[in-house]
C-alpha cells in the first residue's frame, strides 16, 4: 500500500543528474580526480525511503555518453530495472528517463550506472539506497559505508582509462589501487564505548573482493543483500563481501574511550584500517543485549521438491580450459573469441546475451540453478529482479541473496521462485566479466 503522501508527489520526481565532475578523491596535496558522478558526487546522493513507498527519480544524462541506472537488489518492475539493451534503451546524452517504482522490501540496496557498466561504474556512477522498516530498529545510529577501489594514475590524480583491458578482462577483473569508503581513504568516524550502531557496508568495486574483520567492534550480521537473518549471526570470523554484496551488521563499541576500533581490510599478506572509529568520551556502562531480527521481507519460500532443476557452467578466462564457444550461432575457436573481445563462457555460449539461458519460466515456477565455476577466478553472479536463496551444503535453503560469490572450483546451486515477470539479467558483477562473455538473462512470462 502507498503511503498517503505519494499521491501528491506524483508529479514531483526529483533529478538524478548524470554528470561529470571534479572531486576531491587523493589526499589533500594531490590534484582533483573527473570523475562521472549522480548530481556530481561520488558516492552519490543516498536515496532513503520508507518501505512500500514510491522511489521517483528523473535520470538526466549530461554524460558525453548514454546511460542508464539499475537499482540494485530491488525486486522491481521489469521496465524500471534499468539494463540498456534489455529493459529499456540507454538513455542518450542530454536526454531524460523517469524511473518510478514502488520499493517492497526494505533493507541495504543500490543504485549504478547500467551502460557499459565496466567503465561507468569505474568512474563513480553509484550510491546507496536504502529501505527503511516501518519501525525503527534499536541502535544508537547507522553508518553507510560504501567500500570501492579506484585505478587510479598517482601523477596525474586521474582515472586510468583502459577499462576494456583485455588482461583485467581475462583475468580478475578491474582491480583498483586506491581504496576507499564513501570515497575517502582511511575514514574515521567517532564512537562512544558500548555504542551499538548498524553498519551497512556496500561493495560497490567492479571487482574486488573486500575479506574484512573487526577489531574493538562485535556484533552481529543482520542482513545480507538487504535481506534480514531469521536470527542475528554472531561475527566470529572474516566477513568477505563480493563485488555488489551487502551486508548489515548490528555491533558494539568495545574499545575504550582513547582506543580505536577498526574494521579492518585484510589485503594479501597486509592488513589495513578500512574504516576506523575513534572512542571518545561519554560511552555507556553496559553493553546491550542480543539484538532482535529484523522483520523479514514478504519472499515466496522455495518448495526444492518441486523446482525445475537447471545448470549453468562458467567457463574460460586466462589459464582456464576454454577451447570453444559460440558467438554469433558459430562454433568459433578460443583466438576467435579472443579477438572479438570475450574470454568467457555460460554453457558454451560468449554471447549469451543473445538469448535466454535457459527455457521460458513460467510465472510462479519454482528454479534452481546450479552454477558451476570451471575457471580459475572467483565470480560474483547477480540475478535481477528476484533474490534467491543459496543452497547450503546440507542441501537446505540457506541465506537469501541476490549476488553469490562462487570461488574457482566451486558448484553454488541458488534456488527461487521466478514470481516477478520480464527478462531479468543473470551476469557477473565483477564488471570485465559481464563485458567480455559473462552476462545472460532469464525469461519469466
Ligand atoms: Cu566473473
Amino acid at each position: 500500500m502507498l503511503p498517503a503522501s505519494t499521491s501528491l508527489a506524483a508529479s514531483a520526481s526529483v533529478e538524478l543528474n548524470a554528470l561529470v565532475a571534479d572531486i576531491q578523491l587523493l589526499p589533500e596535496g594531490y590534484g582533483p580526480t573527473s570523475i562521472w558522478g549522480f548530481d556530481g558526487t561520488a558516492p552519490g546522493p543516498e536515496i532513503r525511503l520508507a518501505q512500500g513507498s514510491r522511489l521517483q527519480r528523473r535520470l538526466v544524462n549530461s554524460l558525453p555518453e548514454p546511460t542508464s541506472i539499475h537499482w540494485h537488489g530491488v525486486r522491481i518492475d521489469n521496465a524500471m530495472d534499468g539494463v540498456s539493451g534489455l529493459t529499456q534503451n540507454a538513455v542518450p546524452s542530454g536526454e531524460t528517463f523517469e524511473y518510478d517504482f514502488v520499493v517492497r522490501d526494505a533493507g541495504t540496496y543500490w543504485y549504478h550506472a547500467h551502460n557499459k557498466s565496466f567503465e561507468q561504474v569505474a568512474r563513480g556512477l553509484s550510491g546507496a539506497l536504502i529501505i527503511e522498516e516501518p519501525d525503527e530498529v534499536d541502535v544508537d545510529r547507522e553508518e553507510v559505508l560504501i567500500l570501492d577501489d579506484w585505478l587510479l594514475d598517482p601523477d596525474t590524480a586521474q582515472i586510468v582509462g583502459d577499462f576494456a583491458a583485455p588482461h583485467a578482462m581475462s583475468h580478475g577483473g578491474r582491480i583498483g589501487n586506491y581504496i576507499t569508503t564513501n570515497s575517502v581513504y582511511n575514514l574515521a568516524l567517532d564512537a562512544r564505548q558500548n555504542e551499538r550502531l548498524r553498519l551497512r557496508l556496500i561493495n560497490a568495486s567492479n571487482a574486488r573482493i573486500f575479506p574484512l574483520r573487526l577489531d574493538g567492534l562485535q556484533g552481529w550480521t543482520v542482513a545480507l543483500d538487504g535481506m534480514p537473518l531469521v536470527k542475528p549471526l554472531p561475527i566470529t570470523d572474516t566477513i568477505v563481501l563480493g563485488p555488489a554484496q551487502r551486508i548489515d551488521l548490528i555491533v558494539d563499541v568495545v574499545a575504550s574511550e582513547g582506543e580505536t576500533a577498526h574494521v579492518v581490510h585484510l589485503g594479501q599478506g597486509d592488513a589495513f584500517s578500512q574504516v576506523a572509529f575513534e572512542v571518545r568520551a561519554g560511552g555507556a556502562v553496559k553493553r546491550r543485549g542480543v539484538p532482535s531480527p529484523l522483520p523479514p521481507n514478504a519472499l515466496s519460500m522455495v518448495d526444492l521438491g518441486k523446482a525445475r532443476a537447471m545448470s549453468l557452467t562458467m567457463e574460460g578466462g586466462a589459464m582456464g580450459g576454454l577451447r570453444s564457444a559460440t558467438l554469433g550461432g558459430d562454433s568459433k575457436s578460443i583466438g576467435e573469441i579472443v579477438d572479438a573481445g570475450r574470454f568467457w563462457a555460460f554453457n558454451g555460449a560468449a554471447d549469451g546475451m543473445d538469448g535466454p539461458a535457459f527455457a521460458e519460466l513460467s510465472q510462479g515456477e519454482h528454479v534452481r540453478i546450479a552454477i558451476a565455476n570451471d575457471t580459475v577466478f572467483p565470480h560474483a553472479m547477480h540475478l535481477h529482479g528476484m533474490h534467491f536463496y543459496e543452497i547450503g551444503n546440507d542441501g537446505n535453503l540457506g541465506a537469501l541473496r541476490d549476488t553469490t560469490l562462487i570461488e574457482r572450483g566451486d558448484t553454488r546451486e541458488i534456488a527461487f521462485v521466478a514470481d516477478n515477470p520480464g527478462k531479468w539479467l543473470l551476469h557477473c558483477h565483477m564488471l570485465s566479466h559481464a563485458a567480455s562473455g559473462m552476462s545472460t538473462w532469464i525469461d519469466v512470462a
